[in-house]
Order: C-alpha cells, then structure tokens, then sequence
C-alpha cells in the first residue's frame, strides 16, 4: 500500500459544537478541510494496535464520498479494521449499538441531524468513543487544538471500496467489514420491548403512522415495524432515504413534520403518530390530535418504564439537560430515584449512564434514549411509547392527561430564533449576563425572580466543570425562563428561548401551552430586549 503524508495548512473553524463538527457541504468539500479534521480526530484518540473504527452516517448529500476518504485515512493511519454499514449507512443510535456490541476503538458518525441536506445544505462530522458516546468535551476541545496546528495527514492511495454489498474488502492491509446497518439494533429493539404485545396491538386494529422524512430510519422502521411487528405498509410514510431529504428538513417538531402533523390533527386520524430525524436519534409523538412535549414524553417514560420489559426490574436514575422541564424530576422523586440536571449536549450522559447512576435520559429538544445505547435513539422511543399503550390499552391523550392529573403538568414552551446576526445573539446574552444583580428579587406581577444565573455544571463522575452553558431566570414557584445560543446551527446564530411553569391544578391543565406561559413569553422579551436588537417580531419556530 503506497501511503502518502500530505502537508496541510489548519483552518482555524474546526471547533465542534454540541454534536460534533456541522458546516455547509461547501466548506467539507474544501481542499483538505475533512481531512484535517479526521486527521485531528485519530492524532488525538490515538489508534492502539490491532484498532477497529465504526464508520457511517445518515446518508446525506457527501456522506459517500466522505466515507472512502475516511476509509482510505484509517487505512493510512493503522486501524486494523473498520465495521462500515451497507452503503455508507448507519443511523447514530445504530452505531453506537454496533460501536458496543463488537467493542470498537469508537466510531465516526457523519451527519448534521436535523440540519437540512443537499449540495447546498449542511454536512457534519463526529467521534464517537468507545462507550459508543458523543467524545466527552475533553476530546471534542483536544481535537479542535490539533485542528489549529495540524501540518500533514496520512492517507492511502487505493481505489474506492464497495459499499453496497456486505462483505470483507481489503483496503491497504486494512479489513473493511460492510454490515448491514440494521439487523444489530432490531435485535436490540427486540430484546428491550414487548414485541408480541406491540403485534397484538396493531393487529387489533391500532392505526400507526411514522414519518421517516426521507431519512435515515426508512429502512430500520421498515424492518421492525412491518417485518417484525406485522404493522400495514401504509404505517410508514417518507421511507425512502434521499440524499437531499426530499427538500424537507428533517426536523422532527411540529413546523418541519407538517405532513404528519396535519394527517394526525385531520379527520380520520390515526392513533398514533411518530417521526424521527435527519440521523434517527430525535423522536417526535403524537396522539390523535394531541401533541406530546418532549420533556412531558421523558417522565412518562419514567413513570411508565415497569410495564416495559428491559426496564421492568427498575431505573437507576434519570437525567435531563438544564433547558428540559422538571416534569422528570417530579417522576424521580416519587420513584425514589436521583435525578441529574447536565447541560445540553448528550454527550453529558454519558459518564452518568457508564457509572450506572441512570437509565433514562432526555432532553427538550425531541432526544430519549437509555442506558441500552449511548445516543439518543428515536425509534427506541416510538417503541417504548408503543409498549406503554400495548400494556395500558388507553389512547395517548389520556396516557398524558392521566399524567399531569397525578405529577401536575409542567407547561412549557421553546422559541427559537433562528438565522439572527451572531453580534445581534451574542448582544442579547450579554445584556442578560450584566443584568443579574437588577434582576435578583424583582418582581413581575405576581412572579418573583428568585436566582439567576449562568448555568454551569460539574461532572459527578470525573469532577469535570462545564461552564456558560444558558442563563436562568428562575421564580419562587418553579417558574422558569432560560436563554441559551444553539450549538448546531451553521448559519448565523440561534437564540433558544426556553419557557417553564408548573401547574399542579387539575382543572387549569386543559389549557394551551402559550395561553398558559403568556406572562413568562412577556418578562422574556421585556428582560432581553430581543425584539429590538434582533428585529425580529416572533420566533422562527415555537414547539
Ligand atoms: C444535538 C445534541 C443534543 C442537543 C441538540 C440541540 O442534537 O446531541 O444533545 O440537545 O443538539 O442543541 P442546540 O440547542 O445546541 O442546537 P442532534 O440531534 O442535532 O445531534
């Protein structure tokens, strides 16, 4: 194999953000620009003797060609072996089960999530370790150093390996093993739920409906949905993944799943309705009619989790990201079990799952998944949620209702704006930051601010501190407004809003969402002064 060390010159915007590397297709395809970063990734983990890499990704727009140059880097740099699923292909939560079940030195996941795909859409790039995790932020910042001093990278000359076949192909003295991307996490879905309950459900006349949007879980809702849960070919709508997503954005909340949401919210609605994201680890749940929040999706979960069978000898623990509501908390509480509070980024579950301190983990922004994988995993919640109803044999809407009646419901709300000028983001942060002493103890109406601050968190695993991660304005009464910049987007900045207040009676829970956080909607935009400095009037996208 004829290896050749290429001098390169660093670009200086290699910093990962809270899921990995993402940026315009335009800037990867740049002369050595993934190389450099891939480059920086294997200089910083290292690769051991006899080292095996999990390589795919959500099939988007590059995500082929970027696989044979990764392939050809890892050949170069001394990986024994790589486990590439068929076609490039994996979903992120299917290669953390692959990265664990065969034990590897860890994985790359290209992929940009929910970010829109195509020539002119987004692309992006991340390590996994071996715990099948997102790279702690030790490694992510270990791999942005390098990225700002890296000279040269290795790579293999050698033609391009088949990928559509699975098989053993050499490539310069390395094994690449092509597998197919689903059957290890099928079989880990069905060693976790009640599959011949979920086939007597749906067999029995329970209509479901999954919006794959034209992403990476098409194949993988095909597989367990209609083979092995016997449900109607009709269950399943934009299975078929494309590169470019159909045009769609493969977000799963109610703006980007439109065409799902209308088929739920119209007449002769189906039962449930689920859709995952561009990479298949966001889930989106729906009622006939009925909207699941996802911090409300998490404690039912929780709440819930004895009537699933690989959950049913109990929860260690459960966590949620800061932004997150505290319904899970409420759950926890009456469990008897711990619940963590980290920063956004799943990537801050992972010492807490390895430590056994948790099973369930959540966030706001569409993500569940448990101590089974180290990913959010989409379809792992459509399940759970489908062996809850297997078991309970009621309708989503009352599943919930059912919920908030017992725990109090926990209103909540994001707006995000989205696309803002970075100075213009930054600006209302900074206000909000030099606000504090004026804020503390002010009163609004009825509502009290009781502490604010800038939320930072320390690792209870390995005392690790991870500061700035969103400013809270917290109330006597559990009230709650929490201000953070996105760290996903690729285009200007996002400014999340995040809104939370707990109702405990009953009879107030019918009420809609914004109606009931109308006074926090108000305190926010009066404290940051948004509107003005972004010129925006509303958000792009409220869930
Ligand atoms: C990523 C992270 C999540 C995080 C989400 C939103 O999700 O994995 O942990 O909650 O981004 O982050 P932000 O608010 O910074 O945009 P995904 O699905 O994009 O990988």
């Amino acid at each position: 194999m004829q290896v050749r060390t290429v001098s390169t010159t660093p670009f200086q915007d290699q910093k990962p953000g809270t899921s990995g590397l993402r940026k315009r297709v335009a800037a990867f395809r740049q002369a050595h620009y993934l190389e450099n970063f891939v480059q920086s990734i294997f200089d910083t983990i290292g690769v051991p003797p006899h080292a095996t890499l999990v390589l795919g990704g959500d099939g988007r727009y590059y995500n082929r060609e970027a696989i044979q140059i990764i392939l050809r880097m890892a050949a170069a740099n001394g990986f024994r072996r790589v486990l590439a699923g068929q076609g490039g292909i994996l979903s992120t939560p299917a290669a953390s089960c692959v990265i664990r079940k065969y034990q590897t030195h860890g994985g790359i996941i290209l992929s940009a999530s929910h970010n829109p795909g195509g020539p002119d859409g987004d692309f992006g790039i991340k390590y996994n370790a071996a715990n099948g995790g997102p790279a702690p932020e030790k490694i992510t910042e270990a791999i942005y150093a390098q990225s700002k001093k890296i000279a040269h990278y290795r790579i293999a000359d050698a033609p391009d390996v088949v990928l559509d076949r699975p098989g053993d192909y050499e490539i310069g003295g390395m094994t690449v093993t092509v597998i197919d991307p689903v059957s290890d996490y099928a079989g880990l879905m069905e060693s976790l739920f009640d599959f011949a309950a979920i086939r007597t459900l749906l067999a029995g006349g329970f209509r479901i409906r999954f919006d794959a949007m034209h992403a990476v879980t098409g194949p993988y809702a095909q597989e367990i949905f209609l083979n092995r849960l016997g449900a109607s070919a009709d269950s399943l709508m934009n299975a078929v993944p494309l590169p470019d997503f159909g045009g769609g954005h493969p977000d799963p909340n109610l703006t980007y799943a439109h065409e799902l949401v209308e088929l739920l919210y119209g007449g002769d609605a189906p039962d449930f309705g689920a859709a995952s994201d561009g990479d298949g680890d966001r889930n989106m749940i729906l009622g006939k009619h009925f909207f699941v929040n996802p911090s409300d999706s998490l404690a039912i979960l929780a709440a819930n989790a004895h009537l699933v069978p690989g959950y049913a000898q109990g929860l260690a623990g459960i966590a949620r990201s800061m932004p997150t509501s505290a319904a899970a908390d409420r759950v926890a509480e009456a469990l008897g079990i711990p619940c963590y509070e980290t920063p956004t980024g799943w990537k801050f579950f992972g010492n807490l799952m390895d430590a056994g301190k948790v099973t369930l983990c959540g966030e706001e922004s569409f993500g569940t998944g448990s101590d089974h994988v180290r990913e959010k995993d989409g379809l792992w919640a459509v399940l759970f949620w489908l062996n809850i109803i297997a078991a309970r044999r009621q309708p989503v809407e009352t599943i919930v209702r059912e919920h908030w009646a017992r725990f109090g419901r926990n209103f909540y709300s994001r707006h995000d704006y989205e696309g803002i000028p970075l100075d213009a983001a930054s600006g209302v942060m900074k206000l909000l930051l030099g606000s504090f002493a004026q804020l503390q103890g002010a009163q609004f109406g009825n509502l009290k601010v009781k502490l604010c601050d800038d939320f930072s968190y320390t690792d209870p695993v390995d005392g690790s501190v991870s500061t700035g991660q969103g400013v809270r304005i917290l109330f006597t009464g559990g009230s709650r407004i929490v201000f953070r910049l996105s760290g996903t987007g690729t285009e200007g900045a996002t400014l999340r809003v995040y809104l939370e207040a707990f109702e405990p009676d009953v009879s107030k829970h019918h009420l809609d969402a914004q109606q009931a956080l109308a006074p926090l909607i108000t305190i926010a935009l009066q404290i940051s002064g948004l509107r003005k400095r972004t010129g925006r009037e509303k958000p792009t996208v409220i869930t």
